[in-house]
């Protein structure tokens, strides 16, 4: 148990008129507090509730004004009747039965302090004193000689091997009996008018009192109107401070509130709320939107003001903002956040800001919260709806593909951090091409429906992210609808299939295959079969136009989107397999002509030089990169296959193997 002892006995004849009506501790230090107030205001943060508080010159106006602030603390008056003739060594003996067995947090009554200072007082270990490093040595007040870490005398008279000192101390129960003994035996021989240090010093070398160097921080006694100057001064500079934090959490756990707490310490505290989009690509799709969030953060006493981070990078926010302080877990040391930590200490060199870390403290329960999460974006009914989302939010959309469970966790989990951003894949494409290659099958609508969905289950028992099902042609469209209606029950967001009848064959054949490609009529009535089939507004029907792939001209492909999209279809699909993006190109441009809508799919194998970017700007909404896992990984396979036959054993394909090591990284146990 820890009491707070505050000694307010005192004259303070030096304030002059600011001490006619009161004691000195009730003196204005800022627009809302006194000393005093501020003191206790601390104490009662801190969570000690216990106070003793030695009165004398004015004592009753002092107990009527602490009872006046009801603050919710237990404060014990011990009035010091002699106190124009002892010192305070005398008013703390008057109250010597307060203060047994307990730690006690000792301070002058005329002692102002930064939270900062204080916190760190009451969260240091073992005992301590407030003394300043880098301050000048005070002529007349109190010094400290320290050795060997710790503080052997303190009084106003020594000079060597001193540090400037303030009388606030954490006493620990034992080094406090000391103190407090030797205090009696110096009043039982009438030496009450010396400082209760005096006492200390005699025993000092018994105790373990470590000094706490506040340095230049604000800790500061009033002794005059001059004092209260500079500390009222200090005090507004220090309390109007702006602080700057970032959060992309949806879930606030007590190490968020903690190092907000620790942060508001610091100054007018300035919250940060990461933007939905910057915070799926970094983490995961949050599952409260942005402005609950933001609303969510705006109702936590002692924020000051809630704004938007639309970036990982700090940058934009800084620039603008221009925070003293910016206030970070020390988690950001190392891995991928750490180029942004370095950006954020450059911006904050340009205008002489600070970084402040305190230790990450992870919540044992936020990894199984953080599980749940995940699991609650795997539900059908969540991810489903997410593709539609992604597209409002980020206008263009990528998808890889993924035809197995660790295909699926590539694409789910694969992050590139490039310039202060973080990149990952929005969705993942089931194609019909790779599914059918991973069985050893031709792409020719030979694995059949139920094979396929097996494939969804499995990718959707590992990922959270939205998946995109190459539907082939969608079969008959008696058929379709049941495709269709499964898929959504599955959580599938969307369904592409194309405009072709009979034995489909891969669009990057083109004509060198026959491929018939369906009537507008009948693909129409499959699209709007397909839309009423379905039971919620999330799923989407895509319809995928093969008019170029056929050779069948830009005309016949835009007359076919519009009759694609009055048939109920929820995108259009363009496909080519021409590398010059010429026709892809041609044909957005002509499809914005006469629809700003509807989303535009693209699918760049062989026109692969188009960069997201430039899709973006032709009004492109998802672009997918359709087979490359299968491409590149196979071959690898391929090789590894070749070089333990070639060698007769296996040493020489381990060059070209993961370590098993991260394998298992890759895949997360329950
Ligand atoms: C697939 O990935 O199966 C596709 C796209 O349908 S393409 O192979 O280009 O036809
Ligand atoms: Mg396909």
């Amino acid at each position: 148990m820890m009491k707070a002892l505050i000694l307010n006995s005192g004259l303070g004849h030096r304030m002059g008129v600011l001490t006619s009506e009161h004691p000195k501790c009730m003196t204005e230090i800022s627009a809302t507090e006194t000393i005093l107030s501020r003191q206790l205001h601390l104490l009662a943060d801190a969570g000690i509730e216990e106070v003793v508080m030695t009165t004398g010159y004015f004592h009753e106006v002092l107990e009527r004004y602490c009872e006046s602030l009801a603050l919710p603390l237990h404060i014990t008056f011990v009035e010091n009747t002699l106190y124009d003739k002892t010192n305070y060594i005398y008013s703390i003996w008057c109250a010597r039965k307060e203060l047994q067995d307990c730690d006690v947090l000792l301070m002058h009554g005329d002692l102002v302090f930064q939270n900062t200072v204080f916190d760190a007082v009451v969260e240091a270990p073992g005992s301590c004193m407030t003394v300043s490093s880098t301050l000048p040595l005070p002529e007349k007040d109190f010094k400290a000689v320290l050795d060997g870490g710790f503080v052997r005398k303190v009084g106003i008279e020594f000079f060597d091997n001193a540090v400037a000192a303030q009388p606030l101390y954490k006493l620990t129960k034992d080094d406090w009996k000391l103190w407090l003994d030797k205090i009696g035996e110096f009043c039982a021989a009438g030496n009450t008018g010396v400082y209760a240090e005096n006492a200390l010093n005699q025993i000092s070398a018994a105790c373990s009192i470590r000094p706490l160097d506040f340095k230049d921080d604000l800790c500061a006694e009033i002794d005059n109107p001059q004092d209260l100057e500079v500390v009222y001064k200090r005090l507004q500079e220090v309390e109007n401070r702006s602080v700057y934090m970032c959060f992309s959490t949806d879930i606030i756990h007590s190490g968020h509130v903690a190092i907000i707490r620790k942060a508001q310490r610091l100054g007018r505290l300035t919250i940060g709320v990461l933007s939905d989009e910057a915070t799926a690509s970094y983490k995961r799709f949050p599952i409260i939107p942005f402005q609950e969030r933001k609303t969510l953060m705006a109702s936590l006493g002692g924020v000051y003001k809630v704004v938007e981070q639309k970036t990982l990078s700090y940058k934009d926010n800084l620039l603008a903002l221009k925070p003293d302080i910016v206030v970070h877990g020390d988690d950001w040391r190392e891995g991928f956040q750490k180029p942004i930590r370095q950006e954020v200490l450059d911006v904050l060199a340009t205008y002489g800001g600070k970084l402040v870390e305190f230790p990450y403290s992870r919540d044992a329960r936020l990894a199984e919260l953080e599980k749940l999460s995940r699991a609650q974006l795997a539900m059908p009914d969540l991810r489903r709806g997410r593709l539609r989302k992604l597209l409002e939010m980020k206008g263009l959309v990528t998808a890889i593909e993924a035809h197995s469970g660790i295909t699926g966790l590539i694409a789910e989990n694969t992050t590139v951090l490039q310039d202060g951003k973080t990149y990952q894949f929005d969705a993942m494409w089931l194609s019909s091409l790779c599914d059918s290659t991973a069985k050893g099958k031709p792409d020719i609508e030979l694995v059949d429906m139920t094979s396929r969905f097996r494939t969804v289950d499995d990718i959707m028992e590992v990922t959270t992210k939205p998946i995109i099902f190459d539907g082939d042609t969608g079969g008959l469209a008696e058929h379709f609808v049941y495709t269709v209606r499964s898929l959504e029950r599955m959580g599938v967001s969307m369904v592409i299939i194309e405009d072709k009848v009979g034995l489909k064959k891969n669009s990057l054949f083109g004509t060198d295959v026959p491929q018939t490609q369906d009537s507008i009529e009948n693909f129409c009535a499959k699209i709007s079969a397909g839309k009423k089939a379905q039971k919620t507004h999330d799923f989407m029907i895509c319809a995928r136009i093969e008019s170029l792939i056929l050779e069948r001209g830009l005309d016949d492909a835009l007359q076919r989107a519009r009759a694609y999209v009055v048939a109920g279809a929820d995108a259009i699909m363009i496909h080519s397999r021409k590398a010059d993006p010429a026709e892809i190109f041609a044909f957005a441009e002509a499809f914005r002509a006469q629809d700003q809508t509807t989303p535009l799919v693209v699918v760049p194998t062989a026109f692969n030089s188009v960069t997201e970017d430039e899709f973006k700007r032709r009004g492109v909404n998802v672009v997918i990169y359709a087979n490359q896992l299968t491409r590149s990984g196979f071959p690898a396979m391929q090789k590894a296959a070749e070089s333990i036959l070639a060698n007769h054993r296996a040493k020489e394909a381990d060059a070209l193997c993961m370590p098993i090591k991260d394998i298992i990284n890759l895949i997360p146990e329950e």
